[in-house]
């Protein structure tokens, strides 16, 4: 066991029962699989802990039901200690822990304001993995291979530190990669892949340079729409909804041009208004007018184009 995990054991160790696990706001697959195991290592040392997750991302909360994990959805912080997964930042909490007794958080983002331990892990269940690697039952053990399995975007970025996690839990469970990926690629429900056919029926078509740039409505679903306009082929999906819209991009465009969702949201925001946030290939924007920053979206890829250098003709099809 590395040093620094020695430490954040200790740390558990000396909190004070009943223990609230909670991951960050929209749950992802790392963040809930992580609070599972964090709540299972206290409970195992005989420190009651629970998992508090008011709000869950559609696809952890069907992996977490799929594995029989079950969560609070409200809590009450006042007064107790409170264990933080997946995020260090209180803006990304769904409850205001200021009431706690105490606030430690595990994470593996830089730049969070609460106290508690970074780790230069490719997911946070890969920590908590080293936590529990004793004492795991392969339930939860399968369930931290999916955390870490969704953090390298589906193992495209693992570098050694997590395929060594994963062989570690592979070997000890009898599993292989696509029992985890079978585990994780539960069918959507009836509205959500009707909201993505509806997002193919109506989308533009735009080659920007050399690459595909696409831009359609739906009425909810928008980032899993978004997500696969990328599977189906485009470099840029922009897909929106009442007042939101969501982005994905292929790893192709981010590798070959560098250009990021932020850059790109950043410039869209400041044209016609709204905020946005996320991370390089999957991002979203809240706007008044979500029409108008649909078709401002091609010229600003291709004026980002041009300025690194690239072909950036627009052509709509
Ligand atoms: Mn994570």
């Amino acid at each position: 066991m590395h040093q620094r995990v020695r430490d954040l054991r200790a740390a558990l160790l000396a909190l004070t029962p009943q223990v609230l696990v909670l991951p960050h706001s929209r749950a992802d697959i790392d963040a809930l699989s992580s609070a599972h195991g964090v709540a299972y290592f206290l409970n195992r040392h005989g420190i009651a802990a629970r998992v508090c997750a008011p709000s869950v991302s559609a696809p952890a909360a069907r992996l977490a039901e799929r594995l029989g994990f079950v969560h609070d959805s409200s809590c009450d912080p006042a007064g107790k200690d409170i264990v933080v997964v997946d995020t260090s930042s209180r803006s990304m909490l769904d409850v205001d822990v200021s009431s706690a007794r105490s606030v430690l958080s595990v994470d593996h983002h830089e730049g969070g304001d609460l106290p508690g331990f970074v780790f230069d892990a490719p997911a946070t269940a890969a920590v908590v993995h080293e936590l529990v690697a004793g004492i795991a039952d392969c339930k939860l053990l399968s369930f931290l291979a999916a955390g870490i399995v969704a953090d390298t975007a589906g193992l495209y970025v693992a570098g050694a530190d997590a395929l060594s996690t994963l062989s570690s839990i592979f070997s000890r469970c009898s599993l292989r990669v696509s029992d985890v990926l079978d585990l994780m690629d539960s069918e959507p429900p009836l509205y959500e892949r009707i909201a993505r056919l509806r997002a193919l029926e109506r989308m533009r078509v735009y080659a920007v340079g050399e690459y595909v740039l696409v831009t359609s409505r739906v009425s909810s679903f928008e980032g899993s729409s978004a997500w696969l306009l990328v599977q189906a082929g485009a470099d840029l999906a922009f897909v929106g909804s009442k007042d939101r819209i969501s982005a994905r991009l292929s790893p192709r465009f981010l590798r070959r041009t560098g250009i990021t969702l932020q850059a790109i949201f950043s410039r869209l925001t400041a044209d016609v208004g709204g905020t946005w946030g996320g991370h390089a290939a999957a991002a979203g924007m809240h706007t008044e007018d979500v029409d108008v920053a649909l078709r401002a979206i091609p010229t600003i890829v291709s004026l980002l184009l041009e300025q690194r250098g690239f072909p950036h003709s627009i052509r709509a099809y």
